[in-house]
């Protein structure tokens, strides 16, 4: 459906997932995915054109659909002939009609059956299931028990995300049912991936304990890597006098910071399995890591059976 050798998405990381790591995963035979979370729309646009350049092969891009540029991206992503889109963090039901018409392959994160349905009657052409164990926006729902359910009430692919970083995740991901996985965590670190090295660092160091999730009285949950940032935040949701746009004021603009200047006081938005990602590395051996390690775990059980 795509034109891509191996089911592997990259994660459309807001402020990460830009057309330097996209072009290597997408070049390793994996669906590499640009952020609509950027400096604005015309900073995306260049992102897509850059990839481009560096790739002649498939490339999806993904609209964070709580953006307030979502609409003004929606409309872009067209006029430059993006061919393959993933959207986030809401219903992109109101762009599916123009999207369909331009040609454009719709695949929506979903964090539930309802709205997988939904996707599905709206024409999408697969959905990822995305399960709470991922990083940044996360709905309720876990890998385990969400993807099967979503692949049973479905009749078009689907894609798991969230908790898979190595060959093991993979194949229990084909195992529920899914027909391609999606990983963020792991690609942080790739060698093309050009977020702060002090993100790099502490994505290397995070233990199995090492993330949390805030923003739940704000109907935001967001899982991050455990800093001074998360804590204060932890203290405000949890403090009655602290009022809910004073608390989105602190949040605002700190997954940017932690992104570019590797600041103490930013957003570190890291899935459950930071701390299986041990080594920095190409994409190129990310993709395959997970492909060839998955394709092992299944052959070495299939002979024990
Ligand atoms: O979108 C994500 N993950 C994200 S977006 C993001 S950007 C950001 N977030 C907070 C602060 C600063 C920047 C970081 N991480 N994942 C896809 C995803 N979508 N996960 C869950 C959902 C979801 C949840 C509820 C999709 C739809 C939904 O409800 C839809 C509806 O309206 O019925």
């Amino acid at each position: 459906m795509l034109g891509i050798k191996y089911p592997v998405f990259q994660g459309g990381m807001a402020w990460v997932a830009d057309a330097s790591l996209a072009a290597a995963v997408s070049n390793a035979g994996g669906l590499g995915i640009i952020s609509s979370i950027n400096a604005g729309t015309e900073a995306v646009r260049n992102e897509i054109r850059k990839c481009r350049e560096l790739t002649d092969k498939p490339f999806a891009v993904n609209i964070m659909l709580q953006a307030p540029n979502a609409p003004e991206i929606a409309q872009m992503v067209v006029e430059e002939g993006v061919r393959i889109l993933t959207t986030g963090a809401g219903s992109p039901a109101k762009y599916m009609e123009t999207w369909k018409a331009a040609g454009i392959k719709v695949i929506p994160v979903v964090a539930s059956v309802a709205l997988a349905l939904k996707m599905q009657q709206a024409g999408a052409d697969a959905v990822v299931a995305e399960g709470a164990e991922s990083g940044g926006h996360v709905g309720e729902l876990h890998t385990m028990p969400l993807v099967p359910q979503v692949v049973d009430a479905l009749d078009i692919p689907v894609i798991a995300a969230g908790g898979i970083c190595d060959g093991r995740g993979a194949a229990a991901a084909f195992m529920l049912g899914a027909e391609g996985i999606q990983v963020g965590t792991r690609f942080l670190v790739a060698e093309e991936c050009t977020v702060h090295q002090e993100y790099k660092d502490k994505i290397l160091k995070a233990s199995d304990i090492s993330t949390t999730v805030t923003g739940k009285t704000l109907g935001h949950p967001v899982r991050s890597l455990k800093t001074p940032f998360s804590k204060s935040f932890a203290k405000m949701e949890a403090d009655p006098s602290t009022s809910q746009e004073d608390i989105l004021a602190f949040g605002s603009g700190a997954l940017r910071k932690a992104v570019k200047e590797g600041d103490r006081n930013g957003s570190y938005m890291a899935g459950e399995c930071a701390g299986m990602v041990r080594k920095a590395e190409p994409a190129k051996d990310i993709v395959e890591d997970l492909i060839l390690g998955a394709e092992k775990v299944i052959a070495d059980f299939a002979s024990r059976l």
